[in-house]
This record gives C-alpha cells, structure tokens and sequence, in this order.
C-alpha cells in the first residue's frame, strides 16, 4: 500500500516522465480526432484563457461545518477566477462520486477535481480520466493507490499531523495524573483519510504513556447526529470516561449535547478534543465546552485554482501540497473568534 500523506516532492525524473508521456497521449489523441479533449490541447492551440477552462468537481458532501466552508471556499474562488467549475455533491457516497467523476469525462472537461470520500478503489476511475487525457487533482482528502500517475497533485492538510496535535494536548493535560486516563473516540467516515490518520497519529502520541486507555472508539461519520449518537451510546457503557477525542469539530458538538443530556457539565466533566475549528467549534471552545481545537483549514479554493491553471497550461505542480495550520486553546478560540471567516 503506497500513500502519500506528508510527503512533499518537488520535480522528479518519474513525474518529468510521467508529464511527457501525457503530452505524447495528447498530441495523439489530437492527431487521431483533430479535435482534442481535456488539458492537453494548449500544444495545438496556444494557452488557454481562464474563461475557457471547465473544471468538474466532485465533492464529498455537505456533511460538516468544514464541508460546508470548503464548498464555499471552492465556488468563490473559481467564480474570482472567471474559471467555469462544474460541481457536485455525492452525499458522503464513493458511488455517487465515482459517476459524478465518470460524467466529467464524459464532458470532456479540462481538469477534475475531488475530495475522495474514502481512500480505497479509485483506480478504475481515475485510469478512466487518464486514457481520456484529463488530469485529476485530489483535494483535501488522499487516495490509497499504488499508481501516482493518476492524480497531478493532491492539496490539503497533514491528518496525522493533526492527530498527533491532539495527542500531544492530552498528554500535556494530564501530565500530573497517575490513575488511567480514560478516552472515547468518536472517528470520521470509516475509510476516510481524515479518520484513519486522525487516529493513527492520535495513538502514536499518547501510546507511549500506558496510563492514556482508548476504551472506546467509534465513526460517527463526521456528522453532530452522528457524533450525538455514538457518544450517548457509549457514555453509557462507558461511566468513567475523561475525554472524548472526536475527529472533528461537529461529531464534538454532537458529544457535548450528549454530555448535557446526561446531566454533565462538557469541557470539564469529560473534557473534548476536536480537529477542524469552524465557528461553531470555536464557539463552543470560546464558551467552555470543548478544551482544545487543532485546525485544519477548509480554505483551499485560491490554492485549487492555481494548481488547475498550471495544470492546463502544462506547467509543473508540486505532488503534494500540505496546507499550513495551527491549534487552539480556550482563550485563543475568544481573541480569534471575531476574525474567524467560517
Ligand atoms: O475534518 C470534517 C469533514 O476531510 C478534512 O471532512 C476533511 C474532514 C473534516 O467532514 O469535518
């Protein structure tokens, strides 16, 4: 299995190939039709205004506050771009994205992009693009595949990153407690990158110290009725429980109504952890309830953009694009809330 999670690289002689060989595919697919589809034609035609590039976009959901920003995020900066973008929502469903992908190929637009729902069985697809000449950018979430040629690059944050962040405020938090520490964790779409690195780098971290006891860990599937669910579930079987670490901000929230419901106080009773910070996240951080926040930024539509120009005008692009982020305690959550943008 070969992912490509913090990895950044630059030009290498693989993709100097990789990049030759799809102006070579163009060029023929010009020869063969006279009229070519897809990013490769700017050889015949010279480059391509913005206004004539159509990019399709097949997005994950509308599953969260961060979807939700990110969506916005993506159709405000094409439309700045005068870029047509095409878009899509596949209600949290690989099949759904797999036709919405299928449908852009069918249309032959200049550059697909999408946020892979899960991370497995993509390839079929993405060879599909490929053979039609039409280069794919994955943004926000990874695709576990052997073969890197199928995607251009892939933009959006380090999630192991983000769950070692996590780990790393436990571990703080509960530095001069001796007696076992125990966790719930409430985990994203199973399959999804987010939750599976999120938990991967989230163990790593406070694994090294036996007191920190993952008694329960659960998906929630990235939702608050979701996160709601799962948490009074396992509240129950689980009395004693410290914190609960949830992979993102609204499965937190879903948790704290399940707290109060249980006539307990969210933030100190059980303490809670989340990744993404969104205004409602950071609100309940400002207010209390939650301790802790790592973000992980929804706003990728400018970087998404340049990566699609490049990309259409043959230029090179980075393999991996890692967006920049920081953490939030209680009181940053106060002074950054008036700013906060989503
Ligand atoms: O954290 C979560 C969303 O893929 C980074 O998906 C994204 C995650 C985000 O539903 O809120």
């Amino acid at each position: 299995m070969r992912r490509v999670n913090g990895a950044r690289s630059g030009t290498t002689r693989k993709h100097a190939a990789r990049v030759a060989g799809i102006a070579a595919v163009a060029a023929l697919a010009v020869t063969l039709s006279g009229c070519a589809g897809g990013g490769g034609d700017q050889a015949a035609s010279g480059p391509k205004d913005a206004g004539d590039i159509v990019v399709g976009f097949a997005q994950v959901g509308a599953e969260s506050g961060w979807r939700t920003a990110n969506t916005k995020d993506i159709q405000r900066a094409f439309k700045d771009a005068g870029i047509e973008l095409k878009f899509s929502d596949a209600q949290q469903k690989q099949e759904n994205q797999i036709k919405a992908i299928r449908s852009y190929i069918t249309q032959q637009v200049d550059v697909i992009a999408f946020s892979p729902v899960v991370e497995t069985g993509w390839d079929a697809v993405l060879k599909e693009a490929k053979d039609a000449g039409i280069p794919v950018v994955l943004t926000d979430r990874a695709v576990d595949s052997e073969d890197e040629t199928l995607y251009e690059s892939f933009l959006g944050s380090d999630f192991i990153e983000e769950g070692k962040k996590a780990g790393q405020w436990v571990v703080e938090e509960y530095a001069d407690q001796t007696e076992p520490v125990e966790i719930i964790q409430l985990e994203g779409t199973t399959g999804a990158a987010p939750a599976i690195d999120r938990a991967e780098g989230f163990a790593e971290v406070i694994g090294a110290d036996e007191k920190f006891q993952v008694v329960a860990s659960q998906t929630g599937d990235f939702t608050r009725a979701g996160g709601k669910q799962v948490a009074e579930a396992l509240l129950k079987s689980n009395p004693g429980v410290d914190l609960i670490y949830a992979h993102n901000d609204d499965m937190g929230l879903g948790a704290i109504e399940a707290i109060e419901a249980a006539g307990m106080v969210p933030g100190q009773d059980i303490k809670i952890v989340t990744v993404d910070a969104v205004k409602d996240g950071m609100t309940a951080l400002a207010e209390g309830k939650i301790n802790f926040i790592v973000e992980c930024s929804p706003l990728l539509g400018d970087q998404l953009v340049d990566i699609v120009k490049k990309v259409v005008a043959g230029e090179d692009v980075e393999k991996r694009i890692i967006t920049e982020e920081t953490t939030f305690t209680q009181e940053q959550a106060v002074e950054a809330l008036p700013e906060r943008q989503y």
